[in-house]
């Protein structure tokens, strides 16, 4: 079904939307030029064209917007049945050993699972899981796709540095934008990334969330003057401990009122179950430069609680990082990827 284009010209069910044509134009002026009472004619015809198209603006704001709402359908639907190579079944941890890359131009591992040894790893442990030849899936924006293994590779992020820390693939670089991956491929679905736009806002405080999260940054060596602006960067609702309770993660910062671009402090906090008074201090930034920000979830070794993936973001680039949750506190597991975090 064609369905109407939002931003193309609007329905002429209202014929007083119509643009007047110079003749027209012309036209109304002589009438004004024709006398007073013409014109206050004129003046009543006018209120009531006034009223009509009032009334026709708001009835073509609605069409827009519930044509701008089928076509998300339509999109949401497309997506999710045009592109990209269907689900790959088959084991995810603990059953099986599980890798999670980050992309840049090639597979970047961030954090692995070792189904042996029933521990989480990083850096070439999670490398040496995946030879050559293997069968790695990775996620665009909007689609899977399959794909298999090459050698070891630089990171784009990390080019000319001679750190041939990740796995290359062929054809990622161009084309499809990828943004992670998995091995084994069944192990996709053990990935759950947040929506992009819940990094696109700007949220903005309660007074009784700065309260604590003030208090809660102080309690972690944090040094700040008590009038100083709190700012959010990111907070989103997110169940990592999988009790049915959503549990909310904030990064937040102080803007140094001296300095553009860099910050008192800057971090990030997850309030388990939405509990604020005692909320789980994850991070903060060294450089005082950059902010935090929760790009989606992930169970890597399948026990619970899921493990968060972080992106620490920096006016020159971003690095990623997989931090798991172990009762109260939080560890990041290897180091940043792309440098990020020094
Ligand atoms: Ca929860
Ligand atoms: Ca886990």
């Amino acid at each position: 079904m064609k369905l109407p284009d939002p931003d193309g010209p609007a329905p002429r069910r209202c014929a007083v939307l119509t643009p007047r044509s110079p003749a027209e134009d012309a036209k109304g002026q002589s009438v004004v030029a024709e006398g007073t009472v013409r014109l206050q004619r004129s003046s009543i015809t006018l209120s009531v064209l006034f009223l009509f198209v009032a009334a026709c603006v708001d009835k073509g704001e609605k069409k827009v917007e519930e044509t701008k709402e089928s076509k998300k359908k339509e999109e949401t639907v497309s997506l999710s049945v045009s592109q990209g190579d269907p689900p790959v079944e088959g084991p995810i941890p603990p059953e099986t050993s599980m890798v999670f890359f980050s992309v840049e131009g090639a597979l970047y591992p961030l954090a692995c699972y070792d189904h042996a040894k029933k521990a989480l790893k990083t850096g070439d442990e999670c490398m040496a899981m995946v030879p050559p030849g293997a069968e790695v899936r990775l996620s665009s924006l909007d689609a899977e796709y399959n794909k298999v293994a090459g050698g070891a590779a630089e990171p784009q992020c990390l080019i000319g540095s001679g750190r041939s820390i990740a796995i290359g693939v062929e054809g990622i670089s161009e084309g499809a934008e990828f943004v992670y991956g998995v091995w084994p491929r069944s192990a996709m679905k053990v990935i759950k990334p947040l929506p992009d736009d819940s990094r696109r806002r700007r949220p903005k405080l309660g007074d009784d969330e700065i309260a604590k999260l003030k208090a809660a940054i102080k309690a972690n060596g944090g040094q700040f003057s008590d009038d100083l602006e709190m700012r959010a960067h990111q907070v989103t609702e997110i169940d990592v401990d999988g009790n049915g309770t959503l549990d909310r993660f904030y990064s937040v910062f102080f803007p140094d009122p001296k300095l553009a671009e860099q910050y008192i402090w800057s971090g990030a906090f997850l309030a388990l179950d939405d509990n604020l008074d005692k909320p789980i201090f994850i991070d903060k930034s060294k450089s005082q430069r950059d902010v935090f920000e929760v790009r989606g979830t992930l169970d890597l070794n399948g026990e619970g609680p899921s493990e968060l993936w972080l992106r620490l973001v920096f006016d020159e680039g971003a690095g990623e990082r997989v931090v798991a949750i172990n009762g109260d506190k939080a560890e990041g597991l290897g180091e940043w990827s792309c440098g990020a975090g020094v």
